[in-house]
């Protein structure tokens, strides 16, 4: 699609969200502090699926609201959020016929979490776009592990998970909630040639869908991704995008308050807008569905700086 690149060319700010029923632990397993990442608790500390699915009978999002989360995205000079649909840990967002490890079937709270924020985005007019860790699935058997399984459960046939978990939920994300700008795959683990061909042939359900560079496979993608870091001198002949947290995890850490200062993520915007590349900033919600204090206060900070000096 021609042309399918000039909003987002423009656009220099996003919202990444990361959520799932790892901020239920939130960094702590059997009273121990896990070092490391919130969303990968479940394979850090090597969890069984069946302790690990007691999480998600606590993940009770009550606090939850979509038109706040948006209108302080929108607020803070952001012109798109992209969404874990699905993280390592094969928790879906939404509701999903292709495996029961999701928000409606495994929760109390039983309800879509991905059908509100498309309405919220509808009415404020925000782009909305989903990450979906296509290869690294460690609960739907099958699924990869970028180091290895550790519950004898997991096991399967990758290519049976592809075809019977990953292709249709991704169907299911690129028919069910209207346009989807942003398909953010992620870690390609075991992925080949033909799983990825599978994956890539739903993208022509969104026509002008932006896809970035962790398919796996021979693709490339729309756009290539640099993680925690912004690119010296930028990356010449491609467009990119800086992925960054305020603190050190993705997905929400009770002590992890290693916080960014405002300033400091004011200069990372301004060095990746100069540079050509867009920043997807990250929130990592609580369990309850709310976004730390912290991170309120800089969205705030930053949009206080993108409302004098945003649309130049
Ligand atoms: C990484 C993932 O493994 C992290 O959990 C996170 O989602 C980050 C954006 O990409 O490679």
């Amino acid at each position: 699609v021609p042309g399918k690149m000039d909003w987002w060319r423009k656009a220099r700010l996003g919202m990444f969200i990361h959520w799932g029923v790892y901020a239920v632990p939130a960094g702590q397993y059997k009273d121990q502090e896990i070092g490391g990442l919130g969303e990968w608790i479940m394979h850090d500390a090597s969890i069984p699926r069946r302790d690990y699915e007691q999480y998600a009978k606590q993940f009770n999002p009550v606090k939850y609201d979509a038109e706040a989360w948006v209108r302080m995205a929108k607020e803070a000079g952001m012109k798109y959020i992209v969404i874990t649909a699905k993280h390592h840990d094969g928790f879906a967002l939404f509701d999903s016929k292709a495996s029961d490890w999701n928000v409606v079937k495994a929760t109390p709270y039983g309800k879509d979490l991905l059908k509100p924020l498309v309405e919220a985005c509808r009415r404020q007019g925000m782009k909305l776009g989903f990450y979906y860790s296509q290869a690294n699935d460690w609960f739907n058997p099958g699924g990869a592990a970028a180091r290895g399984h550790w519950d004898p459960t997991q096991q399967g046939s990758m290519d049976e998970y592809i075809e019977q978990v990953a292709a249709p939920q991704v169907r299911e994300l690129l028919t069910q909630y209207g346009d989807v700008v942003e398909l953010w795959w992620d870690v390609p683990t075991d992925m080949n040639r033909q799983r990825a061909d599978k994956l890539a042939a739903l993208l022509s359900l969104q026509p002008g869908i932006i896809t970035n560079d962790r398919l796996g496979g021979h693709y490339n993608g729309d756009i290539t991704t640099p993680e925690q870091y912004i690119p010296a001198t930028g990356i010449a002949g491609r467009d990119w995008e800086t992925c960054m947290t305020m603190n050190d995890t993705w997905g929400f850490k009770t002590n992890d308050n290693n916080w960014k200062s405002a300033a400091t993520l004011i200069r990372n915007l301004v060095d990746i807008a100069s540079k050509g590349g867009n920043y997807l900033l990250n929130v990592g919600p609580t369990a309850e569905g709310e976004f730390p204090r912290p991170i309120v206060e800089r969205l705030q900070a930053i949009g206080k700086w993108t409302a004098v000096n945003g649309e130049a």
